[in-house]
């Protein structure tokens, strides 16, 4: 099945447009030519066992005919990340006109371990040391600067393919940095929504860098923010960020997590699990139990909270046990939103969002709601509510006894 796309320029097949560089290449953007240097991995110091894992950069078009994008009008700002599951600071209703929002990331590979109890840990690929990825936060019409830095002390080429963006790749094509390198892509928010990003390296390595932790979600509001179906306004006092994770960590003849020197070298052994499809973790925000106890999400009764929820690999279905996804918008904010979900769903890479008011204190448990993920992966958050209980919604009449027989 190989087909030039654009003949003299390379050859290309599916999976080596799922690489990544093919397409950017053809599509010649202006935007490429600061990365159309051939350039090669620099190798130095990096640990020996991984360095197979390098793909020398295909070469991508220095032409372009395109025009210069037309940026009079915009303002400029900065985007402080912050680490999940907060969001950054933002305004729900744009104030002013259109902005280039400039915001940096950090491709950082870490060792985090993924369960306590069992010593199950990972050598996590991430947008700025966590997993998920920040939450970046725009309106629609901004446009997106991301400075994307790879250190040099990683071992791995990285990019990022961002759902909300258009062409090469999401961006991917046009991204792709190795240890020492930074780029920067600039990109226009045109459709409102959350949506899911994530690295995408090419081939095996794409759901590789993937279930590895390296993906997060932007959220694109309406300039007037979120609306019900009626268009009256929806505000929220804050938001939860829950990234779910589906780990395929390895493990020897006596059931036992391995353990690796370095990131990437648990590469052949992931991708056996991997293809089993069944992860051997899915949890919130990179580990068992991160948003349960100490990490746990604090809200009072009367708040509203904007739950977004980001899987980038497998569907989950989230649900919030006690409440309810009072507006949830499973699509484009666009639509109007679902209302008063008893459980909603989240399609495998993609980003959703969900609305509700507590109306009483306690513990609520934020569960992928295929109960064996959410109990026994581990895929279970909580929220934790203060305020005065209601015995109108809901009292308990007669405690727990013995009934008289
Ligand atoms: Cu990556």
């Amino acid at each position: 099945m190989t087909k030039l796309i654009n003949p003299g320029l390379m050859k290309t097949s599916r999976r080596n447009v799922l690489r990544g560089s093919v397409l950017a290449g053809a599509a010649a953007m202006s935007g490429a030519a600061a990365m159309s240097a051939t350039r090669a991995p620099k190798m130095d110091g990096i640990n020996a066992a991984s360095s197979k894992l390098y793909k020398a950069a295909d070469p991508q078009a220095a032409d372009s005919n395109a025009k210069p994008a037309d940026l009079s009008g915009y303002t400029r700002v900065k985007q402080e990340l912050v680490a999940p599951p907060f969001a950054p600071e933002h305004e729900q209703v744009a104030t002013g006109g259109p902005k280039i929002v400039e915001i940096t990331m950090e491709t950082e590979e870490r060792l985090m371990v993924v369960d306590e109890d069992n010593g199950a840990s990972v050598w996590a690929l991430t947008y700025n040391g966590s997993v998920p990825g920040p939450l970046i936060i725009v309106h629609e019409g901004d446009m997106v600067e991301l400075t994307l830095r790879n250190p040099t002390s990683s071992v791995m080429e990285h990019n990022i393919d961002f759902h909300a963006s258009t062409g090469a790749l999401g961006g991917g094509g046009l991204t792709h940095v190795y240890p020492g390198e930074e780029c920067m892509l600039r990109w226009k928010a045109t459709k409102p929504g959350c949506f899911t990003y994530h690295c995408a390296p090419g081939g095996d390595m794409i759901p590789y860098h993937v279930t590895h932790g390296m993906n997060g979600a932007i959220m694109v509001l309406p300039r007037d923010g979120l609306k019900d179906k009626d268009g009256n306004p929806l505000r929220y006092d804050r938001i939860a960020y829950f990234g779910e994770q589906d780990y395929y960590l390895p493990q020897d003849e006596n059931g036992d997590f391995k353990t690796y020197e370095a990131a990437g070298d648990d590469y052949a052994d992931s991708l056996e699990v991997m293809r089993g499809l069944i992860p051997t973790h899915s949890v919130y925000n990179g580990a068992v139990g991160a948003l349960t106890g100490e990490g746990a999400i604090k809200a009072n009764v009367g708040e509203t909270v904007l739950m977004i929820h980001n899987q980038a690999n497998r569907d989950s279905r989230p649900h919030l046990i006690g409440g309810h996804g009072n507006y949830v918008w499973e699509s484009s904010f666009t639509d109007a939103p679902l209302q008063d979900m008893e459980t909603w769903f989240v399609r495998g890479g993609s980003a959703v969002a969900a609305m509700y008011t507590f109306e009483q204190p306690g513990v609520y448990a934020y569960v992928n709601h295929n109960l064996i993920e959410g109990v026994m992966l581990g895929a279970t958050a909580h929220v934790v509510v203060e305020g005065q209980w209601d015995n109108a919604l809901m009292e308990q009449v007669v405690a727990p006894r013995a009934f008289e027989t």
